[in-house]
């Protein structure tokens, strides 16, 4: 620990016995505990250790990482399966910027997470006297935050802490940064009256009532629409809403098209379910109400040819409903022509209250040739996925993954990588909300051991990773983790030796091409070095018998399944967002 200051921060009275006393570590952990926030991820070191280790004693659950950016993963997604703030612990400077990363992935996918660092003395820092580990940590936060809060005094950890727990689940959910200085945790107070300075805030997400015209606005537009769609976004997931949302959508009758991670709110396998023809229904539409989903890049911004436009910027004619928390999204890309801001739960239960009077289903037209396409689609699917190439590729591998998640529905599957990714989310079907957690709307690299732990810890289910080689490296060290918690974890490697595919060159022979890796590589090994179950697979029956055994055992088991090198594509479904590929 760092200089111990005596005491400050409280008039009154002067502390007579020890026990009558509190310190800013304690009123730190009091305050996380009023509120319910009983779990931190985090990587101890100066000045936090002591505050790992009392949050331990005082019954937090305090899970240690090998590094912050996984632990912030981690908090991230504890939020949005909870709804309540993922907590990240981190050291000064270098932790601090390692968990940074993380609190941005929390404010971009609109996910709760407060990123608590400990930083150096301020005067130091603010006269740039170089201090251990100087940083102005709070500057630095800001623009990646939602908001960002330093406390000073131990009697203002009461107030940070509320504040920093409604910024971070209220409206749109985001990542929140509270920078603790070194000092404030030996500060020492009074323990009655730091106990008064404590808040347990009350509401903390108050519910958002859309407005009533708003409401009528929409349902008139999509009561007049010859091929209505809606499409669930991972806010859908998040708002828990998960009776209204079916209701809405089987009392229409209207087709839905789940994003990433709002698949399975309704069961992917459902008959209203549009994914296997996505692109028939996109440009087809021409009322579609997006439900927790913006129209960023994963949704071609909301026009192009992916909509039915002419050129790459082009309407395609659609009209839009917008459900969202947020105000200043709707317009953020495409008209919106029937905006309805609110939170989901309240939203949805609004259009059933107008819907329950009766509603005319869509057009038959509509939703017989949607079902054609998916038909088809499916058909061609299954046939693929039926064959069983040596070596084995990305198909029949999860096709393997398809069947074990079928009979484990209330697994968590976490998935990144490229193919890896884009062959997952299409071909394993989820069934219930909530299980699919991935690389989100910056489609980054590096979510994947912090999401195992996380989604182990507070769900108690079993977690299935479907992991590139590459995604996978960007945690990989957190196999100990795994393994240390005893956590209840299946990692599958999909190993085609590389980024994308393992068969690039570099033209001069000098050097391994930069996507590709060493060829053959035992990730499998990685996992043993910790007592963890590790298996070398190459068939996908080898695949199924270590998958299903990893599921029953419960133990933590990487599976190292070998796919052909050859199998990927450049960027696997974006292609076109890549520049040089273009060119090609
Ligand atoms: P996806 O990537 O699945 O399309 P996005 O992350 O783009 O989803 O969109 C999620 C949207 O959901 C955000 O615009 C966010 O404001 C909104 N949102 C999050 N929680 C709620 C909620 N409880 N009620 C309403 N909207 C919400
Ligand atoms: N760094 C980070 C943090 N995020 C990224 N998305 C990337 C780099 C770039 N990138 C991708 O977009 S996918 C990917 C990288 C490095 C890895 C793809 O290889 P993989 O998957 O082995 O994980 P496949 O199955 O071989 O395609
Ligand atoms: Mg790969």
């Amino acid at each position: 620990m760092g200089t111990v200051e005596p005491q400050v921060a409280s008039d009154a009275q002067t502390p007579d016995s020890k026990d009558q006393v509190t310190d800013g570590f304690q009123l730190v952990i009091d305050a996380l505990k009023l509120n319910g926030l009983d779990t931190i991820y985090g990587l101890p070191g100066i000045p936090i250790t002591d505050l790992t280790r009392r949050a331990q004693a005082a019954g937090l659950r305090v899970l240690s990482f090998r590094h912050e950016q996984n632990a912030g993963y981690a908090a991230s997604i504890a939020g949005f399966l909870t709804q309540k703030p993922g907590i990240c612990l981190t050291v000064s400077a270098p932790g601090f910027l390692n968990g940074l990363n993380a609190l941005a992935h929390a404010t971009v996918n609109c996910f709760p997470m407060i990123l608590i660092s400990g930083s150096s003395e301020r005067e130091i820092v603010d006269l740039q006297q170089g201090d251990y580990e100087e940083m102005d940590q709070l500057a630095i936060a800001k623009p990646v935050a939602k908001a960002a809060y330093r406390v000073l005094h131990a009697d203002d950890i009461g107030v940070g802490v509320a504040r920093a727990i409604r910024a971070a689940v209220s409206g749109r959910p985001g990542g929140v940064y509270l920078d603790l200085p070194a000092k404030l945790f030996a500060q020492s107070i009074d323990a009655e009256l730091g106990k008064k300075t404590l808040i347990k805030v009350v509401d903390p997400a108050p519910k958002q009532i859309p407005a009533p015209q708003s409401v009528r606005r929409a349902l008139d537009l999509l009561k007049g629409a010859k091929r209505p769609l809606i499409i669930l976004g991972k806010g859908a997931a998040y708002a828990q809403a998960d009776s209204e949302i079916k209701n809405l959508i089987e009392k229409t009758g209207i087709p839905y098209l789940p994003m990433s991670m709002a698949k399975g709110l309704l069961p992917d396998t459902h008959e209203l379910c549009a994914s296997a023809a996505r692109s028939f229904v996109l440009p087809g539409a021409d009322v579609v109400m997006l439900i927790g989903a913006r129209l960023n890049w994963l949704l071609s911004h909301g026009k192009g040819k992916t909509w039915g436009g002419k050129g790459h910027k082009d309407w395609g004619g659609q009209k839009f409903i917008q459900v969202d928390i947020s105000p200043q999204e709707a317009d953020s890309n495409v008209r919106i022509d029937a905006p309805v801001v609110g939170d989901i739960g309240s939203c949805v239960s609004a259009f059933l209250s107008e819907i329950n009077s009766g509603w005319a289903k869509p057009p038959a037209d509509w939703t017989s040739a949607i079902q054609e396409k998916k038909t088809s689609n499916v058909a061609k699917m299954a046939e693929t996925l039926a064959k069983n190439p040596s070596p084995m590729n990305f198909h029949s591998a999860l096709s393997v993954v398809r069947d074990i998640v079928k009979a484990n529905p209330d697994a968590i599957l976490v998935n990144e990588g490229a193919n890896a990714l884009d062959f997952t989310r299409s071909i394993v079907d989820m069934y219930k909300p909530r299980k699919r957690i991935d690389v989100g709307t910056w489609g980054i690299m590096g979510v994947g051991m912090g999401y195992c732990v996380a989604a182990a810890v507070v769900t108690q289910q079993p977690v299935i990773a479907i992991e590139g080689d590459s995604a996978f490296g960007f945690s990989g060290m957190e196999v100990e983790t795994l393994c240390r918690y005893n956590l209840p974890v299946c990692i599958v490697i999909m190993n085609n030796n590389g980024v994308y595919k393992g068969t690039d060159t570099d033209p001069t022979g000098r050097d391994p091409a930069p996507t590709v890796f060493v060829k053959g590589a035992r990730y499998d090994k990685l996992m043993e070095a910790f007592g963890g179950v590790g298996v070398h697979a190459t068939t996908p029956a080898e695949l199924r018998k270590a998958m299903e055994q990893a599921i029953r055992s419960k133990k933590p088991t990487l599976i190292n399944a070998v796919i052909d090198e050859t199998a990927g594509t450049e960027s696997g479904r974006i292609t076109s967002l890549n520049p040089s590929a273009k060119k090609k």
